[in-house]
């Protein structure tokens, strides 16, 4: 099974890993994405694939006649899911048509649409800015929502998680300024002496995939940066909301031209997972999710990481 765009969670010490899926059918040279995939460990070495939990049949507007797309077809992005209060939400996009969220009693599902229309409807930047929704919920139990390419995008999310108050931002919608960075001025040589391919050389900023992680106070927002290949990065701030500081380049551009953060805390370690094209007969549209550990020096920073191959 090729599977990308990794979401994990951990919930009563097992860790829950969300993710989409690439389906080895379709149209060549393009994504075929129709559910969304878990797998479940307690130890990071022993996995089980539960298959598919949800699935674009499970939003009703997602049907073709309605969004004007592949319907159920294709579209499944990156997702993501978390636990509040015995409940289960889990946030997915059909691809740049709107984010849903659906809910259910147990991780495994089965997950039903309660709002029957999309939590954010596919808006303002552009086809991919209603992508990589990633959800959070700070230590004071406010919850948010981000998402977008090329654009970053947040609500804060009201405790039921599937709706947001609207007093904020522009009717609840808030844009976040990335900072353009060149990826040269990450302390060359970086902590690994690796060198970045030339075209990373150009500027880059963030692109997609956002992933909030805290850790010591500090607020980290790791993405896939550009241009492609996208490589990883990281920003932090002092709040959840911001304002972000660009960090640096956690992981060069791998096989695949998309790569995609999940980061968590598991067992006394931290762990970013990601994905690329490393499984047999894989390629940016057929990949796979990998997961290596995660360090940070004692000023928080985070060295880069260099993909285990063996
Ligand atoms: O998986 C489809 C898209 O590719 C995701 O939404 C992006 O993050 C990239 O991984």
């Amino acid at each position: 099974m090729y599977t990308a765009d990794p979401a994990p969670m951990v919930h009563d010490g097992t860790l829950y890993l969300f993710s989409s899926h690439d389906e080895d059918v379709g149209e060549p040279n393009n994504f075929n994405m129709k559910d969304w995939v878990l797998a479940t460990t307690t130890d990071m070495v022993n996995w089980t694939q539960h298959g598919a939990v949800a699935s674009l049949r499970d939003f009703p507007w997602a049907a073709k006649e309605i969004s004007g797309w592949d319907g159920f077809d294709n579209g499944a992005w990156a997702p993501q899911a978390i636990e509040r209060d015995g409940k289960w939400y889990l946030y997915g996009p059909v691809q740049g048509r709107g984010i849903g969220v659906l809910v259910a009693d147990n991780p495994l599902g089965p997950y039903t649409d309660p709002l029957k229309k999309p939590l954010i409807a596919g808006h303002a930047g552009g086809l991919y800015d209603s992508i990589d929704p990633t959800v959070y919920i700070d230590d004071n139990g406010q919850a948010y929502l981000y998402w977008g390419n090329p654009n970053l995008w947040s609500v804060k999310l009201n405790k039921d998680m599937i709706s947001y108050d609207t007093s904020v931002g522009e009717n609840g919608i808030i844009r976040h300024p990335m900072t353009v960075k060149a990826l040269g001025e990450r302390n060359p040589p970086d902590t690994q002496g690796t060198t970045l391919p030339k075209p990373a050389l150009r500027g880059t900023s963030y692109e997609e995939g956002p992933w909030l992680y805290k850790r010591k106070n500090l607020n980290y927002l790791f993405f896939a940066g550009g241009p492609l290949p996208e490589h990883l990065a990281y920003s932090t701030g002092p709040t959840p909301e911001g304002p972000w500081t660009y960090g640096g380049v956690v992981m060069v551009p791998q096989n695949a031209f998309t790569n995609h953060p999940g980061v968590i805390d598991y067992k006394g370690k931290t762990y970013l997972f990601y994905h690329n094209a490393e499984l047999p007969g894989g390629d940016g549209f057929k990949r796979s999710v990998a997961v290596d550990e995660l360090t940070f020096n004692p000023d928080g920073s985070v060295p880069m990481v260099q993909p285990t191959k063996e």
